[in-house]
C-alpha cells in the first residue's frame, strides 16, 4: 500500500488544482480519476454543442498569471473540446499526469481512527494511505438515466450526454430523440438539428434560456483582457456569483418599465446567465422576478415562429432563474425548421419504448438515436457512490441520510481529513465554480500549512458548527425565490432524495469572508488535534 499525503479523487478542474497546490506544499500526493482520461465532467459531455456558459476567460485557472497569459481562448463561451484542451495543457504544463491514476474507480475510503489517516481503495482492491483525503468529484457527474418500459427491446442507439461516447455520432440520415431540455438538451438541439433528418425534442418543463451572444475572441479583445487580467479576476472573486459582473444595487420596481426595458434588452443581449444580475432583487423578489420572466418570455416568443410550438416553450410556474436557466445559441429558433419536432410530455407522456422507438400516450414515433439529455444526480450523485465510511464505521450515507450536512461546506464531523470540494453547502453550481474551486483549495492548503507548522495531524469539523452552518444556508436560501419551484437545487430532480436546498446562496464574495474568518479564528468551528482524537484506539 502506497503512503501518501493526501489522495484527491477526481481528475476534473477541482483534483488537478488540488494537486498543484498540494504538491507546492511539497506534498506526496496523488490523484484517483476512474475515467480514461482527465477533465471530469469535461471528459465526459463531449456531446454536440456542448460549450460552457461562463465566458472562456472567467472560466480557467487565475493561479497562474503566465499560464493566463499564454493560454488563448478562440471563443467567448468556450466549447468542450477547447475546454478539454485547457485542461491538457494544463496538465502537461505542470506536470501534473505522473500524480495521476487514470482507469482508478475508488470504491470505498475508510477513516483509521488511531492513526488519523484515510485509507482509500479502487474497485480493482488497489489501497493508499493518506493523511488527508479530498473529495474532488464534481456535483454533476452521477448521470440521471430513465428506465422506460421496453427500453432494452429498442434496437436503434440510446446515448446519455453526459456519457458522451469518445467515437464520432453520425448524425445524417437519422431520426433522433432527445429527451431533456436543460442546457445539455438546449445546447444540443441545435447543432442536431442542422445535421439529423429528424429531430424530436421531448420536453417535460419548458425552461428558460438566454442567448449566448456566442463570438470569436478578436486578438484586440485578447490583449485587452490579458493587460487587465488582475483587475478582471478581483472583478469576479468580489462578485455574487464569480461571474465578474458589478452587481446592479437597485431594485428592478424601483425604475420606470421604459428604463427596465433598456437594462433588460442590453443584459439580454449581452451577459448570457449574467442577464439574471440586471436587478440585484431578481432571485430576491416574486414581483421584480416577474418582470424579468416577462421580458424573456416575449422574448423566447419572438424567436419562435409557431403560435403553438411558441406557447409550449414559454416557461410558466416557476420564477426566471429560480431552476438553472441555459444561455443557448438558436434553441428556439431550431424548432422554425421542418424537420424539428417538439413533443411535450405534460400533454403525452411516454409510455413505453419500443424496438423501433418510444410510444407516448398520443402516437408511436421511429428512431434511430435517442439521446437522455436527463441531467444528473446533483451536488451529492457523486459524492455518496463511493463507501465513505469515518469514525466508528459511520458511513457520510449514514451522516447525509437526510440531506447534506457540512461544516462550512468542507468538512464533515466524523470525517476528519477529509475536504469536499464545490460540494453541498458552499456556493458550488450557484457560482462560477472555478472562483469556488480555487478558494476552497487554497483555503485546504493554507489548513494543511497550519497544521504542519504546529506539529498536528487531524482537523474536524464540530458538530456544533455544522448545525450553524446548516441553519445558515437555509436561512440564506430562504430570502431567495430558490425554494419556491422544484430544481436540482433542492433535491428534487431524483425521487426520494431528501427535499434540502443543497448550494449556498450567500455569494462567493460573503462566502470567502467565512473561510477567511474560519482560519483567521485559527480554524473556529474545526477541532485541530497533535493526537488524533482516538490515539489509542
Ligand atoms: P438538467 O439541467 O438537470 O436538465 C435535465 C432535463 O431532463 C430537464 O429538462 C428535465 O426535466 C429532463 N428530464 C429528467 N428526467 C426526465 C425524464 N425521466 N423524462 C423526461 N425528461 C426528463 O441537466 P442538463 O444536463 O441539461 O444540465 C446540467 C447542467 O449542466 C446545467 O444546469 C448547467 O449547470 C450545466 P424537468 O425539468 O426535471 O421536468
Amino acid at each position: 500500500m502506497e503512503t501518501l499525503d493526501a489522495i484527491v479523487i477526481g481528475a476534473g478542474f477541482a483534483g488537478l488544482r488540488a494537486l498543484h497546490r498540494l504538491r507546492s506544499l511539497g506534498k506526496r500526493v496523488r490523484v484517483l480519476e476512474a475515467y480514461d482520461d482527465i477533465g471530469g465532467v469535461w471528459a465526459h459531455n463531449g456531446y454536440p454543442g456542448a460549450r460552457c456558459d461562463v465566458e472562456s476567460y472567467d472560466y480557467s485557472y487565475s493561479f497562474s498569471p503566465e499560464l493566463e497569459q499564454e493560454w488563448r481562448w478562440s471563443e467567448r463561451y468556450a466549447t468542450q473540446p477547447e475546454i478539454l484542451r485547457y485542461i491538457h495543457h494544463v496538465a502537461d504544463r505542470f506536470d501534473l499526469r505522473k500524480d495521476i491514476l487514470l482507469g482508478a474507480r475508488m470504491s470505498k475510503a475508510v477513516y483509521d481512527e488511531a492513526a488519523a489517516r484515510w485509507t482509500v481503495s479502487t474497485e480493482d482492491g488497489r489501497q493508499w494511505s493518506a493523511r488527508y483525503f479530498v473529495m474532488a468529484v464534481g456535483q454533476l457527474s452521477s448521470t440521471k438515466r430513465p428506465d422506460y418500459p421496453g427500453q432494452s427491446s429498442f434496437r436503434g442507439e440510446i446515448l446519455h450526454s453526459g456519457e458522451w461516447p469518445k467515437r464520432e455520432i453520425a448524425f445524417a440520415g437519422k431520426r433522433v430523440a432527445i429527451i431533456g431540455t436543460g442546457s445539455s438538451g438546449m445546447q444540443m438541439t441545435p447543432v442536431i438539428a442542422r445535421q439529423a433528418k429528424h429531430l424530436t425534442v421531448f420536453q417535460r418543463t419548458a425552461n428558460f434560456s438566454v442567448p449566448a451572444a456566442n463570438a470569436p475572441v478578436s486578438d484586440d479583445e485578447d490583449r485587452q483582457v490579458k493587460a487587465n487580467y488582475r483587475a478582471r479576476r478581483e472583478q469576479a472573486w468580489n462578485s455574487p456569483t464569480g461571474l465578474g459582473f458589478k452587481p446592479n444595487r437597485q431594485s428592478a420596481l424601483e425604475v420606470s418599465p421604459e428604463e427596465r426595458e433598456k437594462v433588460y434588452e442590453a443584459a439580454y443581449n449581452r451577459w448570457g446567465f449574467g442577464f439574471a444580475l440586471a436587478y440585484y432583487d431578481i432571485l430576491l423578489s416574486k414581483p421584480a422576478n416577474d418582470t424579468a420572466a416577462e421580458f424573456v418570455r416575449r422574448k423566447i416568443g419572438e424567436r419562435v415562429n409557431d403560435p403553438g410550438i411558441r406557447e409550449k416553450l414559454t416557461p410558466v410556474g416557476h420564477p426566471f432563474a429560480a431552476r438553472r436557466p441555459s444561455v443557448d445559441s438558436g434553441y428556439f429558433e431550431a424548432f422554425n425548421r421542418d424537420n424539428v419536432e417538439l413533443a411535450d410530455l405534460k400533454d403525452f407522456p411516454i409510455v413505453e419504448f419500443t424496438a423501433q422507438g418510444i410510444r407516448t400516450e398520443e402516437k408511436s414515433r421511429d428512431f434511430d438515436i435517442v439521446i437522455f439529455a436527463t441531467g444528473f444526480d446533483a451536488f451529492t450523485g457523486s459524492i455518496l457512490k463511493p463507501a465513505i465510511v469515518g469514525r466508528g464505521g459511520l458511513t457520510l450515507k449514514q451522516k447525509w441520510a437526510d440531506g447534506p450536512i457540512t461544516q462550512l461546506g468542507v468538512g464533515v464531523a466524523d470525517f476528519p481529513n477529509m475536504l469536499i470540494v464545490v460540494g453541498p453547502g458552499s456556493p458550488s453550481l450557484l457560482s462560477n465554480v472555478m472562483v469556488s474551486i480555487e478558494e476552497q483549495i487554497d483555503w485546504l492548503a493554507d489548513l494543511i500549512k497550519a497544521m504542519d507548522d504546529k506539529g498536528l495531524a487531524e482537523f474536524e469539523a464540530l458538530p456544533e458548527a455544522e448545525r450553524a452552518w446548516v441553519a445558515h444556508v437555509n436561512e440564506r436560501a430562504r430570502e431567495t425565490l430558490y425554494l419556491t419551484t422544484n430544481s436540482y437545487y433542492n433535491g428534487a430532480e431524483v425521487s426520494g432524495k431528501p427535499r434540502v436546498f443543497m448550494p449556498y446562496s450567500g455569494g462567493v464574495r460573503g462566502y470567502r469572508r467565512f473561510l477567511k474568518q474560519c482560519a483567521e479564528e485559527g480554524y473556529s468551528g474545526f477541532a485541530l488535534r497533535a493526537q488524533p482524537l482516538r490515539a489509542g484506539a
